[in-house]
């Protein structure tokens, strides 16, 4: 019998294969299931969703232990591969070690870690926006690359330059730097409404290591154009929480206004849909197999 192939491997084969990776951000299994569902190649453990769905700010707030939880429920929910915003690996090269251990042992199949010193605060909020010396961050590059047990475990390194406001040629300088140092892909984080600053990246680079995108903010590109100027994997890294934020606040204010619920009820998915999210389905055959009585 065929033994399917692991997360990890999908994931490198996804990389090794011809288009743009597609991955939708999520902070629980059932977003997760929803981005699998939508046709998503891979989902991603946002660190900000995380955060934000337990109503606290993503600046390294939460523990190691509490990002870790959300990651595995949402390993567990979907069969496509899962990556892991770790953040800036949460402390040390020391931390690196252990945090990649046990992501690993989780069914994560990649982790992704910043070059900002702990404790991080999300890209988009002003202020603070430093990163640490280049020999440190590759130290926790070999760290983690050196703790995995699965060679197809992958380690991105993300390059925060941009965000800092260094520019091109600081981003350059540092991605080679955390190729050269083993990282098995580079994401180029940038800000504002231009996709330029990641195209002219995308432009420069001359190295096999694949380059993963986050147009939050330059919305306007598409996947397609992100391909074409060389990207390998898009990150849409929080759209499934504000979509829901806004949706949630929306059938809200509906119940508050007319005083029943009969307005939105053709609006939001009905229970069926949120049973068959749940794996009821596998409840009744539980029940079949199992319960019999007589
Ligand atoms: C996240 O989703 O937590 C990210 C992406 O790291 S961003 O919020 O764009 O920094
Ligand atoms: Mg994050």
């Amino acid at each position: 019998e065929r033994v399917p192939p692991t997360a990890t491997r999908r994931l490198r084969e996804l990389f090794e294969g011809p288009r743009i990776i597609r991955a939708i951000g999520a902070h629980d299994a059932l977003g997760a299931r929803l981005g699998e569902r939508t046709g998503f190649d891979a989902i991603w453990s946002s660190g900000l969703e995380i955060s934000a769905s337990h109503g606290v700010p993503d600046a390294d707030i939460l523990t190691m232990g509490e990002l870790l939880n959300a990651a595995r429920w949402i390993a567990d929910a979907v069969r496509i591969p899962v990556i892991a915003d770790c953040d800036t690996g949460y402390g040390n090269a020391s931390n690196v070690v252990y945090m990649t251990r046990r992501y690993e042992a989780a069914g994560i199949a990649a982790v992704c870690i910043e070059d900002k010193p702990f404790p991080k605060l999300n890209s988009f909020i002003p202020g603070r926006q430093r990163l640490v010396p280049i020999s440190e961050f590759t130290g926790k590059i070999r760290a983690a690359t050196d703790a995995r047990s699965d060679p197809d475990f992958m380690v991105i390194a993300r390059v925060e330059a941009m965000v800092a406001g260094l520019g091109l040629e600081e981003a350059t300088r540092r991605a080679h730097a955390y190729a050269d140092a083993g990282a098995d892909a580079v994401l180029v984080h940038a800000k504002g409404a231009s996709p330029q600053p990641a195209l002219d990246f995308l432009a420069a680079w001359d190295r096999p290591t694949p380059v993963v995108v986050v147009p939050t903010t330059y919305y306007r590109v598409s996947a397609a154009e992100l391909e074409a100027a060389g990207a390998s994997m898009v990150i849409y890294a929080n759209h499934g929480l504000r979509a829901g934020v806004r949706a949630v606040t929306d059938a809200f204010s509906e119940i508050r206004r007319t005083g029943s619920t009969e307005s939105i009820e053709d609006k939001i998915a009905p229970l069926s849909t949120i049973f068959d999210l749940q794996g009821v389905s596998h409840l009744r055959q539980h029940e079949d197999s199992y319960m019999r009585t007589g």
